[in-house]
């Protein structure tokens, strides 16, 4: 069964956004973008306010990598927050009166399940391309953005290996393809990974810093103070490629060049004691620490329209 303290398994998941969306059919709705590799359905929750002009949106994605488990649990804190906080949170009202927010709770379905069912520590998604007997690509590094130029690898073997073009891999293909469908409405992409407590934003392909580097730094600044505020995790936050490694093809990155200025990769908890196998324990802290930073960056999106 769902719980919100727990690491739930895709079917429970998928349970969910079904009981979810239907009991809150004023403020949620629900669409397919696509299918997965293995055939399992890619579905965005639209949180907001229904209204009858077209509405300023943000995008959030979790569960790109498999076996960061804390990330597609942070995407159900983050719906079941909005939905029980709308008309009492002054600025979760405010938000979802003026803005639609955009949540895929699990991008990489088929490595999501992989790691409950087979391999705890799976990665990539779960594609087979006849010639190599190696399964599935990297989807943080399959975007169009700098594809496969550093910090990833050719090799299907590889846990980074780039995929054998650029949104080779169906879920990165129809994420994408969502993305460019609503380029004129989306003004920030946040994406959830774990772990190692940062707050990154473009440029992960290259070492250039970003158009916006200075505001895109300050909201980050502003975002990670209003996370340690609760519990006093410290995040460091900075441009990927020198806050964490230099990595081509992340969604980050693509999202940004597409024009989506407000783009951003967090990297949760912890620093390494747990890594990917955080405790179910911190479920409930690092969710709701990590509100606070999102809902600092979206209220600035807000604000700057
Ligand atoms: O390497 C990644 O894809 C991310 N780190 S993780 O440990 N979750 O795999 C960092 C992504 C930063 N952004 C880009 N490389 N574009
Ligand atoms: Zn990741
Ligand atoms: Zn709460």
């Amino acid at each position: 069964a769902h719980s919100y303290t727990k690491y739930n398994t895709w079917n429970d998941i998928q349970s969910w956004i079904a009981s979810i969306s239907s009991s809150n059919p004023s403020l949620i709705s629900k669409q397919v973008i696509g299918n997965t590799y293995e055939g399992r359905p890619m579905i965005v929750l639209k949180l907001g306010k229904k209204t009858s002009s077209t509405k300023p949106a943000i995008f959030m994605d979790c569960g790109i990598h498999a076996r960061e488990w804390i990330s597609p649990a942070f995407c159900q804190w983050f719906v079941k927050e909005a939905l029980s906080t709308y008309g009492s949170d002054s600025q979760m009202t405010s938000l979802l009166n003026q803005m639609d927010v955009f949540v895929l709770p699990v991008f990489n379905v088929d490595g999501y399940d992989f790691t409950h069912k087979s391999n705890r520590m799976w990665r990539k998604t779960r594609s087979r391309k006849s010639g190599s007997s190696c399964i599935g690509a990297d989807p943080n590094r399959n975007f169009n953005a700098g594809w496969c130029t550093i910090g990833a690898s050719s090799n299907p073997c590889s846990d980074t290996f780039c995929g054998y073009s650029p949104e080779s891999e169906i879920e990165v293909k129809n994420v994408a393809d969502f993305i460019r469908r609503n380029k004129s409405i989306i003004k920030s992409y946040i994406t959830i990974h774990s772990y190692s407590q940062l707050l990154l934003f473009p440029y992960s392909y290259t070492y250039e810093l970003a158009a916006h580097h200075s505001e895109l730094m300050k909201v980050a600044e502003g975002a990670s103070a209003a996370l340690r505020s609760l519990y006093g995790t410290r995040y460091t936050s900075g441009p990927g490629a020198t806050t964490i490694y230099p990595a081509a093809g992340g969604s980050d990155d693509w999202a940004y060049d597409l024009g989506v200025k407000y783009s951003y990769t967090f990297e949760l908890r912890d620093t390494g004691r747990y890594g990917f196998l955080l405790p179910e324990s911190q479920i409930k802290p690092t969710c709701e620490e990590t509100m606070l930073a999102v809902k600092y960056i979206a209220a600035y999106v807000q604000k700057n329209l």
